[in-house]
């Protein structure tokens, strides 16, 4: 039997349908965007420009220095636009918060697009692209340039590229499929040059990075019995002022906790003034999107974020039962 036809537009189509209606668009991610958030609203806005259509890019926070080298990234805008738009797309977000606490109006804005992977317990947005099985947001990026007819030039597959590299950890985590791999090959042959790109993003630190990796794993702590352990590393401002180093700098520290023998679940916690930020990930066994969720954060099974208005010690303690019981 055929299923019966329905009236109703996939979310996909809505997106598409908006792009066709309107002529000027934001382009958005969370705070602080990572690889993934940038290459991803950075491909959506190249895809639109593509179109004829004109494009704002706009972050609370700038594109991490080591990625300013992709097309756009440097244009993206930190200042909240005043201007009307027609719709507005916001990547890898799952709750709004997450796009900080400037994020324009929705008089500004018009109707929002939201392209994200996150299973989210706080959705926003008229029009939701969810998957949370895509590896990285550029996965759903593409699939949407695929449903406008905007074939994949050499910006757009570099942005492409960042996105599935930085959420998928250069093809190694349990969310690398096929779909992944496939749009990694159509990106190349586009013209996205994977060590050009390898080269520039993650082999050009600054030595303030090593110098902080020093001391934060001297903090390292490894607790509990194979193959439950947990291991955790910290890093403090004073490290941060002797190292000469950003907090940006620690980016994937984490791993280094988790990637010890018998560890299951690896977390940083970055000591601030009243609270403690907490990285986790996971080898799988452990959902941390679930541990972070219980402290208001949220994320993937594999990795995912929070932080606790609490000392460290403290903030140690909770995390570690809440671990415990997941
Ligand atoms: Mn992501």
């Amino acid at each position: 039997m055929t299923p019966p036809k329905t009236l109703a537009k996939t979310a996909m189509e809505e997106a598409v349908a908006l792009v066709h209606a309107g002529k000027r668009f934001l382009v958005s991610a969370h705070a602080n965007p990572d690889g993934d958030a940038l290459g991803s609203m950075l491909a959506t806005a190249h895809g639109l420009r593509a179109l004829g259509k004109e494009v704002v890019i706009y972050d609370r926070d700038p594109a991490p220095a080591r990625l300013r080298f992709l097309d756009g990234a440097a244009a993206v805008v930190t200042k909240p636009p005043a201007e009307p738009f027609d719709a507005t797309f916001v990547h890898d977000a799952g709750d709004a918060r997450l796009l900080g606490e400037h994020f324009p109006p929705r008089e500004i804005t018009g109707p929002m697009v939201v392209l994200d992977h996150h299973g989210s317990s706080r959705a926003f947005g008229d029009v939701v692209i969810r998957d949370p099985a895509a590896s990285a947001v550029g996965v759903i990026v593409a699939r949407f340039l695929r449903a406008l007819g905007v074939p994949l030039d050499k910006p757009i597959a570099e942005a492409l590229w960042c996105s599935l590299v930085s959420d998928t950890g250069w093809f190694r985590y349990s969310s690398t499929d096929l779909e992944t791999l496939e749009l990694a090959t159509d990106c190349v042959r586009a013209g996205a040059v994977p060590w050009d790109f390898a080269r520039r993003a993650e082999e050009e630190w600054p030595a303030g990075r090593a110098r902080l990796l020093a001391l934060v794993l001297g903090t390292l702590e490894v607790v509990g019995e194979r193959p439950r352990r947990i291991a955790l590393l910290t890093l403090t401002e004073d490290m941060l002022a002797q190292a000469g180093a950003g907090p940006e700098l620690a980016e994937n520290f984490v791993n280094y906790a988790r990637g010890i023998e018998g560890v299951e679940v690896g977390l940083m916690l970055t000591v601030a003034r009243t609270s403690v930020r907490v990285s986790l990930r996971s080898k799988g066994a452990v959902d941390v999107g679930a541990v972070a969720a219980q402290f208001d954060g949220g994320g993937h099974r594999a990795a995912a974020g929070c932080a606790l208005a609490l000392p460290l010690k403290a903030a140690k303690a909770r995390l570690l039962a809440a671990i415990g019981k997941g």
